[in-house]
């Protein structure tokens, strides 16, 4: 891989950005290969966490603007719409809708599209040396890449929009302040925070976990009805599994329990 490295250490799968002289700003080649290891990750049991975090001082700058600098400069603009699908539309579900946990670790400025691929992970853990803008606006564009979508379920609609509009740049302790990012990290320990959030996730029971993903996600659009028979149904299936008696044995037994996803 060109612009992204992946290694699996223990149950974590640590996905970093890498393109640091650009602030890892995100070209069509990285979104082919964050697609094709986040593919591969889905069919690797042994992952049970996820990281994606970026080399250098950035997080992500979003698309990267110089991608398409000739076909500005000559006046034959690019196809945004095609773009859009060919990359973003393959990337931010791939994350979302994979049953694992997937942390974003903000090690430094997510803009643009780089806010779009921190929202869509589950967790945020930022350094608190990062900065955040929904920078869209200020290049005359609405936020894509989900973040229509997306930023209104974390922050709520009067944030969200407000974010949106002005292209403000806050902040970690602002983003936490708002609930933008779980948690803020001082960037002297950011790397060893980051690894021990991971992996304290890797050891969690990973089928329940990847139910509640898929509920809590589902019940956005579901009524209270329909939301406590689909809870009842997943409860079901995990009553059965050997993570729930493990749960139960271990808490019986006053021990730490021990997870294997079955
Ligand atoms: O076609 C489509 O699909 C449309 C989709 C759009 C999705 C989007 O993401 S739109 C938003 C795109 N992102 C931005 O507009 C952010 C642009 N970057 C910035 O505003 C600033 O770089 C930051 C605020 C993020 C950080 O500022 P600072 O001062 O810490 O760093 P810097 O000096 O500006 O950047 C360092 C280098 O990274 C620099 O390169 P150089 O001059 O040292 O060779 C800079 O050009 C480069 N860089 C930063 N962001 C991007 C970038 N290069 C390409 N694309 C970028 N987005």
């Amino acid at each position: 891989m060109e612009q992204i490295t992946y290694e699996r250490d223990g149950g974590v799968g640590w996905i970093t950005l890498n393109r640091p002289d650009k602030l890892n700003a995100l070209t069509s080649v990285m979104s082919d290969e964050l697609c094709d290891v986040l593919e591969e990750i889905h069919g690797d049991d042994g992952v049970r966490a996820v990281v994606v975090t970026g080399a250098g001082r950035g997080f992500c700058a979003g698309q990267d603007l110089t991608e398409f600098r000739d076909a500005y400069v000559s006046g034959d603009r690019p196809d945004i719409e095609q773009h859009l699908a060919e990359t973003y539309h393959r990337l931010i579900p791939l994350i979302v809708e994979t049953p694992k946990p997937v942390i974003a670790g903000v090690n430094g400025v997510a803009a643009g599209a780089g806010l779009s691929l921190a929202i869509a992970c589950d967790v945020r853990v930022a350094s608190d040396e990062a900065r955040l803008t929904q920078a869209f606006v200020k290049i005359g564009l609405i936020p894509d890449s989900g973040g229509t979508y997306l930023l209104p379920r974390v922050v709520g609609y009067a944030k969200a929009l407000e974010l949106s509009i002005t292209g403000e740049m806050i902040d970690a302790a602002e983003a936490h302040r708002i609930h933008l990012v779980n948690r803020v990290v001082p960037a002297d320990s950011f790397a060893d925070e980051l690894r021990a959030y991971a992996e304290r996730l890797a050891a969690m029971p990973t089928l329940a976990i990847a139910e509640t993903k898929r509920l809590l996600r589902q019940a956005l659009t579901l009524d209270l009805h329909d939301a406590l028979q689909r809870e009842a149904e997943a409860q079901a299936r995990m009553g059965k599994t050997e993570d729930h008696t493990e749960g139960v044995m271990a808490f019986a037994e006053k021990r730490d329990p021990t997870f294997r996803g079955r």
